[in-house]
C-alpha cells in the first residue's frame, strides 16, 4: 500500500525528466538561448560555455533544493489524528555543515571561472590588424578605421512609414572576418555602452576614458549592435550595424569610404576627440590650452 503510493509520487518527476530528455535538444536550448553561435567571434564558445555550464550546476542546486522541500512537506506533513504544532526541530548539524560549505563552494568556483574567462577576453591583441576607434554620441555611433585611415559618421535610427525601424539606414561597422580586431570605446557626451549582441559582449563608453575591446570576427555575416546603457530620449533609436566581410570586401568598403562613396556621413581621415561636446574632460584627449 505505501510503496504504491511512493510509486505513484515518483511518476511525475520521472515522467518528466523522460519526456525532456526525449524531446531532445535543438541547438538554441544546447546554447542557453543565447544569441548568435559558438563560432561568431573567437570568445563566444568561451562565454556560450560559461554561461551553460553555470545553468546547469545552478540546476542542479535547484533540484536539490526543490527535492528537499518536496521531501520534508511530504514525510513531516501532519497525519491523520494529529493536530497542533508538528515536533519543532533545530539544529541539524549535518544539514547546517551541508548549506554553509556548499554555497561556499559554488560562489568560489563561479567566482574563478568568470575570472578566467574575463581575464581570457579582455587579455590585449599585440599588434592588431585592425585598429576601430568607436564613439558613442546621443543618439548614434562614429567609426574611425584608425588602421586604414577612413571614417563613417553615423545618424540615429529612424522609422519606415508602417512604424518598424529602417535598418537599411543604421550606422554600419565593417569588419573583415579572421583578423584580430582592437575596438577603442569612447563617448562624445554621456555614458554609453558599446553591445554587438550576438558577440554577447559590451563594454561601456565613458566620457573622458578609453576602453578596450580585442576579438577576432570569426563568422561573416550581419550583426545587431546597439546601446546598452540608458542614455537619454532616443536611447532606444542608437542602433548601428556590423558587417564581418572578407578581406576584400573590407579593403572595398574602405576604398569606397575613401572616394566619397557615403559623403557626408563618410570618408576618408578620422573624426576625433574634438568633436566631444564637453572639451574640458580629463584625459579625452582634446586639449586644454588657449
Ligand atoms: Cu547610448
Amino acid at each position: 500500500m505505501r510503496s504504491n503510493r511512493l510509486k505513484r509520487w515518483a511518476v511525475i518527476p520521472i515522467g518528466l525528466a523522460v519526456a525532456i530528455i526525449l524531446a531532445g535538444c535543438t541547438q538554441e536550448q544546447l546554447q542557453g538561448w543565447l544569441p548568435g553561435d559558438a563560432e561568431t567571434t573567437n570568445h563566444t564558445s568561451r562565454i556560450i560555455g560559461l554561461w551553460v555550464t553555470s545553468w546547469i550546476v545552478l540546476l542542479a542546486v535547484g533540484l536539490v533544493t526543490w527535492g528537499l522541500i518536496i521531501w520534508a512537506a511530504v514525510v513531516y506533513r501532519r497525519r491523520k489524528g494529529q493536530s497542533g504544532l508538528p515536533v519543532q526541530l533545530r539544529y541539524n548539524l549535518p544539514v547546517e555543515i551541508f548549506y554553509t560549505i556548499v554555497p561556499l563552494i559554488l560562489v568560489l568556483g563561479f567566482f574563478a571561472f568568470t575570472a578566467r574567462d574575463q581575464a581570457a577576453i579582455e587579455e590585449p591583441t599585440a599588434n592588431p590588424d585592425v585598429q576601430i576607434e568607436v564613439f558613442g554620441k546621443r543618439w548614434a555611433w562614429d567609426f574611425n578605421y584608425v588602421t586604414d585611415d577612413a571614417y563613417y559618421s553615423g545618424v540615429q535610427a529612424d522609422f519606415n512609414p508602417d512604424g518598424s525601424i529602417d535598418t537599411d539606414n543604421l550606422p554600419v561597422l565593417v569588419l573583415p572576418v579572421d583578423k584580430t580586431v582592437e575596438i577603442k570605446i569612447e563617448s562624445r557626451d554621456v555614458i554609453h555602452s558599446f553591445w554587438v549582441v550576438d558577440f554577447l559582449y559590451k563594454k561601456d563608453m565613458i566620457p573622458g576614458k578609453s576602453n578596450y575591446m580585442y576579438f577576432t570576427p570569426t563568422k561573416i555575416g550581419t550583426y545587431a549592435g546597439k546601446c546598452a546603457e540608458l542614455c537619454g530620449e532616443y536611447h532606444s533609436l542608437m542602433l548601428f550595424t556590423v558587417e564581418v566581410v572578407s578581406q576584400e570586401d573590407y579593403d572595398a568598403y574602405i576604398e569606397s569610404l575613401k572616394a566619397g562613396e557615403y559623403a557626408p556621413y563618410g570618408g576618408e581621415g578620422q573624426i576625433g576627440a574634438d568633436f566631444n561636446v564637453n572639451q574640458n574632460l580629463p584625459g579625452n584627449g582634446s586639449s586644454t590650452e588657449d
